[in-house]
């Protein structure tokens, strides 16, 4: 039997899809940037079926790719040539709602849309949320260990992931998905395969911690005038708005690139250098305090709020646009950096020279996570440049004891930087781990290691 045929047996042979015209979205990411040639997608329904393509590709010696939405930006979920493309999105069951413990269990290609339309009702939510939200996946997310716009008040999704079931790259299932909150019993299984890129297993299951769902939200754009005086904002308000969630940081040249691209009004009859969007959450309706607070601080030059849903997502769509916008306008080198929160603004004031020593002609569009210090450096007209673009801002960062990649992984774009983030002694340890668990190295290949 050849490969085909057993997985085609495995799956069913409509899930297993090799006619070019119809594998070809899933040969390239969401940017455009990475591409492979998978000899076959495969698109198993549950853990056993994962379990039994992983084995078969195990025993003919072939790579097995991973993909849930197809949305990570760092070229992780593409395929090499080849390799056979284990796609995840028919893994889509949803257990009831736990209400007792604030938790579910759901499938690894729910999306994270889907999973927050099945906890609401409940009076529950997700800790986690991003604008991908219609198309990624749970499992992607925890792969990647994606944070989004709510670190700030819940953490990343590492901390919402309470157990797994995975899939190993022999094709032996783990399953771990009592939900214990504490469970103190040798190696942690879980958090070793959240943010592993795919490399140690295929995450099938996840057992989730949900939030309360507050009906009480209010947003604002505020304008400041520079990257300190955002930093200091959200440092007042952090310390005096409990139901702060979210507080994100863009830009005067951000926010017209996404007003031209969406057709956006502006949100201030003035245009400012820097802009902050805030959002709290609670029981009761946040908007007093946030009004207060924000009329506390001497960094605010003008602000707009809003505490309806079709205003606050108004107000959002500046935010959230920005990546749509960006990719509308070119390919972008696109880098996603994190510095400690002092450094903050000195980095911001250092990435324009930093940039254009490497492509004097580039564009550039910079936002993100003001509380993480995290910021999407994208930069227009420089893809003939990549290499050096990269390599400026990530040398730039490090110096700063940064990280090179923030929240969206290594993948198959930032490994040549690792050593960068991550001492050689830390790299050899990853690499053992690599080893014991995937000895062929058939999971994932070329992710987070060259
Ligand atoms: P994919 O892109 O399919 O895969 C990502 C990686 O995970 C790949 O290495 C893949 O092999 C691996 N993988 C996928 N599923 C599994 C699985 N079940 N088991 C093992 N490995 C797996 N990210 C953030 O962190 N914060 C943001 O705010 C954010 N905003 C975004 C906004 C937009 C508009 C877009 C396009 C992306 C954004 N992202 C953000 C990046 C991306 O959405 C996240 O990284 C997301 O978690 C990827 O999920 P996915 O299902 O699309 O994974
Ligand atoms: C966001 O915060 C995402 O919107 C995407 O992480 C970042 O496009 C980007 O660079
Ligand atoms: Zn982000």
């Amino acid at each position: 039997m050849t490969l085909e045929q057993r997985l085609a047996k495995t799956v069913g042979a409509e899930h297993v899809l090799t006619d070019p015209e119809v594998t070809a979205s899933y040969d390239v990411d969401w940017t455009g940037r990475f591409r492979g040639r998978a000899r076959a997608v495969v698109r198993p329904a549950d853990t056993a079926e994962v379990a039994g393509v992983v084995a078969a590709c195990a025993e003919a010696g072939v790579s097995v790719c991973i993909q849930g939405g197809n949305t990570g930006l760092v070229g992780g979920s593409v395929p090499v040539d080849d390799a056979v493309l284990l796609s995840l999105t028919r893994l889509t069951a949803v257990e009831p709602v736990d209400v007792v413990s604030a938790q579910v269990t759901v499938g690894a290609g729910v999306t994270l849309a889907t999973l927050q339309q099945h906890v609401r009702p409940h009076g529950l939510d997700f800790g986690v949320d991003f604008a991908a939200r219609e198309s990624c996946t749970l499992g992607g997310m925890a792969a990647t260990n994606a944070g989004g716009e709510r670190v700030l008040r819940y953490g990343t999704t590492r901390a919402q992931v309470l157990g797994v079931e995975a899939v190993l790259a022999d094709g032996t299932v783990v399953s771990r998905l009592a939900g214990l909150p504490k469970d103190n019993t040798g190696y942690d299984m879980v958090s070793l395969l959240i943010g592993s890129e795919g490399t140690l297993g295929v995450i099938t299951k996840l057992r989730l911690r949900l939030v309360p769902l507050f009906a009480g939200r209010s947003v604002a754009v505020v304008a400041v005038d520079d990257t300190a005086a955002a930093v200091s904002l959200v440092r007042s308000l952090r310390d005096t708005l409990p139901s702060l969630e979210a507080a994100e940081l863009f830009f005067a040249d951000g926010l017209e690139l996404v007003r031209e691209k969406t057709g956006l009004p502006a949100p201030f009859a003035e245009a400012h250098p820097t802009y902050v969007l805030v959002e709290c959450a609670q029981r009761s309706d946040p908007t007093d305090d946030l009004l207060a607070a924000l009329g506390d601080s001497d960094e605010v030059r003008d602000a707009t709020v809003a505490s309806d849903a079709r205003g606050r997502h108004a107000l959002w769509a500046y935010r959230e646009s920005h990546t749509e916008s960006i990719n509308a306008a070119g390919v972008p080198v696109k880098l996603d950096v994190a510095v400690p929160l002092p450094a903050l603004a000195d980095c911001v004031a250092a990435l324009p020279k930093a940039i254009a020593s490497a492509a004097p002609a580039a564009r550039l569009v910079l936002f993100g996570h003001v509380n993480e210090g995290n910021l999407h450096v994208n930069v227009l007209d420089a893809v003939e440049h990549g290499e050096q673009v990269s390599d400026a801002v990530l040398r730039l960062v490090a110096s700063y004891g940064g990280s090179i990649s923030a929240e969206h992984g290594v993948g198959r774009a930032k490994r040549a930087w690792l050593g960068l983030s991550r001492s050689a002694a830390e790299i050899a340890m990853m690499r053992s781990i690599k080893t014991a668990l995937d000895p062929d190295g058939r999971l994932n290949p070329g992710v987070l290691f060259a």
